[in-house]
């Protein structure tokens, strides 16, 4: 969709008749005593999006009266001579002050980075979260992007297959995926690659570190691949040499999960039946293994199965590896399922992108804990649950798009075998 398109789509959902909306790109931010080192740059997704734009400083304004402005600061003889910037394509920003004095007594909304005392927060809030209801169907151009980094990811991840053996660290492991997706056409990583060996599979925002893989350990591997900022958000759960029939009951168990998932990604569909229906395949694995001793829609529907599964199945994914995710107008909730309380809670509409990812883990910080423990009682066999203690967990996730027919899986030909 063209940057037109794109504001006039935004422009049709806000329906405003006489405020003012402005959106910032925003500016590098410096790293603290780093001289002259700034933080990667990345525009607010609010203005990359309307404007398709990426230099720094940029904003984008709207008068219901007369239309869209792009303003950008003029290439600097510093960017000349020491390096590029993209060129601008908008009026220079010097002219948006006096665009904005002319129009001073106007409500004004500030989104993006664009900062305004003058602004009305309770309506910049609601245009932001309009402007997400907007962004969050993936338009033909996006989605080539995250298919471009698909099959960048697929590269990654076949990487690491080669690479698994008794004794690789997770670092190493981490290097070879980055390596292999940038190889394969990607920018670099969309996100922090998490690599966890063992016990670190159950630890969620793992840093990858020094710790080694042992034979008959899981490696949870959650990386993604960026293309033009457009992300793709994937997990697979590797075995290193032979696992045990159990860690492989689990780990088919938790694929199943994830397939079953993603094959209810459709029209209409409430996400937080996306979250249950994953969750109660996930406790049927945990009712053969003998960890719980109730039924496995028990265990989903009082909320026990978030001692193994305590985060929400997904998330909207596309420009960033969380995308547009405020509630859509209207649709005010605050509701728990399955134990948890959901990152997203909304119906699925057409090209939305949603990230399926459920997994079980054995996290001691939560088996181990006494209110947990005396809340969930006889319904967990706690000798068996302790005797996971260690192995870490599984998870597996794919990047999906709703579709009028069959979800779009945008990353299913990354292998799911152990
Ligand atoms: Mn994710």
């Amino acid at each position: 969709m063209s940057r037109e398109a794109r504001q006039a789509k935004a422009a049709a959902a806000w329906n405003l008749t006489n405020e003012i909306v402005v959106v910032g790109a925003g500016d590098p931010i410096g790293i603290p005593g780093g001289h002259d080192q700034c933080f990667p740059y990345k525009p607010h997704h609010e203005y990359r999006w309307l404007t398709d734009c990426k230099r720094e400083g940029g904003i984008v304004a709207y008068d219901p009266k007369s239309g869209w402005v792009h303003f950008e600061p003029p290439v600097t003889e510093m960017e000349l001579v020491w390096g590029p910037s993209p060129a601008p394509i908008g009026r220079s920003i010097e002219e948006f002050g006096p665009w904005l004095a002319a129009r001073s007594g106007r409500p004004l909304a500030a989104l993006g980075s664009y900062v305004n005392a003058e602004a009305d927060a309770a309506l910049s809030k609601t245009l932001s979260r309009i402007l997400s209801h907007v962004r969050r169907p993936k338009d033909a151009t996006e989605i080539a992007l995250m298919q471009r980094a698909a099959v960048a990811t697929k590269a990654g991840y076949e990487a690491i297959r080669r690479a698994i053996r008794p004794g690789v660290t997770e670092r190493d492991l981490q290097v070879e995926f980055e390596y292999a997706i940038q190889k394969a056409g990607a920018d670099g990583p969309g996100y922090g690659t998490i690599v966890g060996a063992g016990p670190d599979s159950a630890v969620f925002h793992l840093t990858p570190g020094d710790r080694a893989l042992q034979e008959g350990d899981y490696l949870l591997v959650d990386a993604g691949a960026a293309v033009d900022s457009y992300v793709v958000d994937v997990t697979r759960t590797f075995g290193c040499g032979e696992l045990s029939a159990e860690k492989l009951l689990l780990h088919a168990a938790v694929v199943e999960s994830e397939l079953a998932g993603v094959a209810l990604c459709t029209l209409g569909r409430e996400w937080h039946d996306v979250h249950h229906a994953c969750a109660v395949v996930m406790a049927e694995a945990l009712v053969k293994l003998g960890v719980v001793t109730c039924s496995a829609a028990e265990t989903a529907e009082s909320g026990l199965s978030s001692l193994f599964f305590p985060h929400g199945v997904g998330h909207t994914v596309g420009l960033g590896v969380r995308d547009a995710m405020a509630q859509p107008p209207g649709i005010e909730r605050d509701r728990m399922v399955a134990g948890v309380r959901v990152r997203i809670d909304m119906p699925l509409e057409l090209g939305y992108a949603v990230t399926v990812e459920p997994g079980t883990y054995f996290i001691p910080a939560l088996l181990t804990d006494t209110a947990r423990r005396e809340k969930w009682g006889s319904m967990v066999n706690w000798d068996k649950a302790e005797s996971w203690l260690g192995a870490g967990g599984v998870r597996v996730e794919d990047s999906v798009v709703v579709t009028e027919g069959e979800p779009l899986n945008l990353t299913s030909a990354i292998s799911y075998d152990p």
